[in-house]
């Protein structure tokens, strides 16, 4: 589907979500020199006492053997003198400094950890699900189990970077979202990006205060400080204003990325703030790992049977024209030309003849098509948006919404094309995308109904898969092959 842009939200994406300057108030932070030895900065909520006691700590040499980028690295629970808080602390590197992190810690679950169930219990359930959408509902019911959060979902990004919900867990009282999308805008590119690398962020209470980033070093600005790896990382404001607009006190997600690409998230709500500690932290993004493994097998199988039988289909084209002469012509009463990736209908053009089968559009506009793909000097052209691809099509009523065409020779207009009918298609938003408004001082305010609203897509077929266009360019070779031996056997003849 193809959302509106409706303000500019352009803003969104140049918000620097990496170094807000602040962190959310259920933790603390140090960042130090690389050494260990320095503070340069901290959050401001530390007590004098408290500070103190951690840098003693620190000093004494735990933390100086990080790298840049790595992932953080537990330093264990840390209590402070008579206080009796007790800390998860945590430390990773970035390129300038060393950041410590101070989380709530909860009692240890030792051999009964979160983690633990997910291995030998999930894991098997998972490998014995049947497609990408029963991954999808195990991992959804495993994760609010684990998370304790209201409601969990798991959703699935397109090529347009639109969301699409695949399955979900709720409690009884929540907004069930099944099936609704979301708009690629809702989270913007510089957040994907970050999302790629950090698998897990979690806001504990979506009305809080940040604390800012006091600075020690003088030659230092909050802005300086890459907040990218801490947990702690205050996001931002607009993306509060949209929780809160959902009725979503808390938030966790968890990053699908498969083949170092963001394929979709686990998204968990609560009604109430909500705040979960390492060890199940740890378990969540454990969980996303092993789902994100079991959906590229998936796909990676299906991709692989995809293409086997569309081989078939094209062996079963090819045996067919033993006795076709150079035009290809005899493909056209070929049943399998149409069973080709399920066109709807298919079409053989060389020069000025057209042969055709199955739903096509009048000659005329089909030598047009042809002869405009001739020109764009690609082996495979597809498309499932034609009118948006290719102009002359928006004034043509019976021009069919998909086409996959190859071209066979570069000498004469030789072109095999496949159609596919426009399938008019619901969207379910959650809320109207269009409905996000900027404000006089400049600021972009999300949405604030999330109620299901309906959009009609035209214009678009099923799209053309990978396996689909990349089978269809194997076809194109042996085809061409086809053409060469008639010509050689004419020029023989004709010798
Ligand atoms: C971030 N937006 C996000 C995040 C999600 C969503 C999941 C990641 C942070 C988190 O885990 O909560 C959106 N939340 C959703 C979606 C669902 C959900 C799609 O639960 C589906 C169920 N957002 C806007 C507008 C702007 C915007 C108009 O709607 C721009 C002004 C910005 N969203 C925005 C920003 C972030 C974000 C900047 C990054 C937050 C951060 O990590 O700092």
């Amino acid at each position: 589907p193809r959302a509106p842009v409706d303000p500019d939200l352009s803003a969104c994406h140049a918000e620097p979500i990496r170094v807000p300057g602040a962190i959310q108030p259920h933790g603390r932070l140090l960042v130090l020199d690389p050494s260990a030895r320095h503070p340069v900065a901290r959050s401001d909520n530390w007590t004098a006492p408290a500070l103190e006691a951690a840098l003693a700590r620190l000093h004494s040499g735990t933390a100086a053997t990080l790298a840049p980028g790595a992932a953080p690295v537990s330093l264990g629970v840390w209590g402070f003198g008579q206080v009796q808080e007790r800390w998860d602390v945590s430390a990773h590197r970035t390129e300038r400094h060393l950041l410590v992190e101070f989380e709530p810690a909860f009692p240890t679950d030792g051999n009964d950890a979160p983690i633990y169930s997910l291995t030998r219990v999930f894991l098997p359930r998972l490998q014995g699900a049947d497609s990408i959408n029963g991954l999808a509902q195990l991992a959804a019911t495993e994760m609010k189990r684990l998370s304790g959060f209201g409601r969990c979902l798991v959703y699935r990004f397109d090529e347009a970077g639109h969301g699409q919900v695949l399955a979900e867990d709720t409690d009884p009282g929540y907004d069930s979202y099944a099936g609704h999308h979301f708009p690629a805008d809702d989270i913007p590119q510089q957040a994907r990006a970050l999302y790629v690398l950090n698998h897990f962020r979690q806001i504990a209470d979506a009305h809080y205060s940040p604390v800012p980033l006091r600075i020690d070093d003088r030659s230092l600005a909050p802005a300086d400080i890459d907040l990218s790896q801490a947990q702690l990382r205050s996001v931002s404001p607009a993306h509060l204003e949209y929780m809160r607009n959902m009725g979503t006190l808390a938030s966790m997600s968890v990053s699908i990325v498969i083949e170092g690409r963001l394929w979709g998230l686990i998204s968990c709500h609560d009604h109430a703030p909500r705040f979960i500690g390492v060890s199940t932290r740890l378990a969540c993004e454990h969980l996303g790992q092993l789902l994100a493994l079991q959906i590229q097998s998936k796909q990676a199988t299906s991709q692989v049977t995809e293409r086997l039988a569309l081989r078939q289909h094209t062996l079963d084209i090819v045996a067919h024209l033993a006795d076709s002469d150079g035009t290809l012509s005899l493909l056209a009463e070929v049943p399998t030309l149409l069973h080709f990736a399920q066109a709807s209908g298919a079409a053989v053009v060389r020069d000025e003849d057209v042969w055709s089968v199955g739903d096509v559009p009048p000659d005329g506009a089909i030598k047009d098509l042809a002869n405009w793909v001739a020109g764009l000097g690609v082996e495979v052209f597809h498309s499932h948006q034609l009118a948006q691809d290719y102009a002359p099509a928006r004034a043509l009523p019976d021009m069919p919404a998909g086409v996959l065409a190859v071209s066979i020779s570069q000498v004469h207009r030789h072109v095999i094309l496949w159609f596919r009918p426009e399938i008019v298609k619901t969207v379910t938003w959650a809320g109207n995308p269009r409905k996000n408004t900027l404000a006089a001082d400049g600021r972009i305010h999300p949405r604030r109904s999330f109620e299901s609203w309906q959009e009609s897509i035209r214009g678009t077929s099923a799209p053309w898969s990978a396996a689909e266009v990349a089978v269809a360019g194997e076809l194109r070779q042996a085809l061409i092959g086809i053409v060469l031996r008639r010509a050689e056997e004419f020029a023989e003849v004709a010798h």
